[in-house]
């Protein structure tokens, strides 16, 4: 990778990324594989230092899945306003589904480069080398890269990725991560009732770079589901069924789904009012679950042209009191797009993952 290395003008680059026409389905920014792979080099080095677990404070706007839906990305920093004078936590799956993958991902990395203390990317489960390679992110790098140039490209990428935090605290009090808790959350170390800092320290034991393939904890964080939504399993919605099991099987066929009162036991122990996490589409842009202490954020409006559901993003201004309602939510609809842009814009295929 060090041969490639170049100096790279982040300043420029992130310029040349954030004046991008939104109305432009035709085009793509050029990035060469130097540019891709010196980001990544330096996303990177960047993250070395930082833990599995952020802390992170207020004020912060809270954006969900992206999947490479590049043009909407720039409408929220039209409406928001741009770091560093905005603040953004993201929660994951930037990439796949979207065919400007490479933009978002790209983009967020310089961002997070120039602004440390007002850009926070977490890692999602699109971002491992065994979903990334199967939903679009190989893909668009190859279509757009020559072959020896893309697969370095990947690498690179993939390896950053194993460099990203997994989750954050806002304010000792909002626990945010892509997917949700862990059954493993029941089990020692975690359940000696130490208090938020043993919690994140004993979390903080997991140690990067790491590729979660194996059940887990780090998985169950950037796979799992709040029960009662269309992943958690085999049982209707029905209240009843539903009020004995804390964890069922999860129907993405990986990790388990949580109950309100799993959720209630894992946020006693972290001392943390509520989950704040992304990962499944939101027909409203968010959806609020288990007794509220389980905020769904997705940021993706139309999301694969498939669905025409409008994104929303979570602006925490400061925490109060009343931590049931953390903040406002930033509501975007879905661009009016000519059918037949479609198709460069997205992957036609669509799997539940
Ligand atoms: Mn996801």
């Amino acid at each position: 990778m060090a041969r490639v290395l170049q100096n790279v003008d982040l300043k420029d680059l992130a310029n040349r990324l954030l004046t991008f026409d939104t109305e432009d389905v035709e085009n793509h920014v050029p990035l060469t594989a130097a540019e891709c792979l010196s980001v990544c080099h330096m996303a990177m080095e960047a993250m070395r230092s930082t833990d599995i677990c952020i802390h992170i404070k207020t004020p912060i706007n809270i954006v969900g899945d992206l999947h490479g839906q590049f043009h909407d990305l720039l409408r929220i920093f039209d409406a928001l306003g741009q770091p560093p004078e905005s603040r953004f936590l993201f929660l994951g799956d930037y990439i796949d589904r979207g065919k400007y993958s490479l933009e978002v991902m790209t983009l967020l990395f310089v961002l997070m480069l120039l602004y440390p203390n007002s850009v926070y990317l977490l890692r999602g489960n699109h971002e491992t080398a065994n979903i990334c390679c199967r939903y679009g992110f190989k893909d668009e790098i190859g279509q757009r890269m020559v072959r020896i140039q893309a697969h370095k490209v990947l690498g690179g990428f993939v390896r950053t990725f194993q460099w990203m935090p997994m989750c954050a605290i806002i304010d000792g009090q909002i626990f945010c991560c892509h997917g949700g808790i862990s059954p493993n959350f029941m089990l020692q170390p975690f359940n000696l009732r130490g208090g938020q800092q043993a919690n994140v320290q004993a979390l903080n034991e997991c140690k990067k770079p790491v590729e979660p393939v194996r059940p887990g904890i780090l998985c169950d964080i950037m796979w799992s589901d709040p029960i009662g939504t269309a992943f958690s399993a085999q049982f209707s919605q029905s209240s009843e069924t539903l009020t004995e099991a804390k964890w069922l099987p999860n129907k993405r066929g990986c990790s388990f789904s949580f109950s309100g009162q799993a959720l209630e036991e894992v946020m006693r122990l972290f001392q943390t009012q509520m989950l704040i996490r992304g990962h499944q589409v939101a027909m409203n842009g968010y959806q609020s679950q288990l007794n509220r202490r389980c905020v769904t954020v997705f940021s993706a409006p139309g999301y694969c042209g498939v669905y025409n559901n409008i994104s929303s993003i979570l602006q925490i201004e400061r925490l109060n009191d009343d931590s049931k309602s953390p903040g406002s939510f930033f509501l975007l609809r879905p661009m009016q797009r000519d059918p037949s842009a479609l198709a460069n814009l997205f992957w036609n295929e669509l799997r539940d993952i």
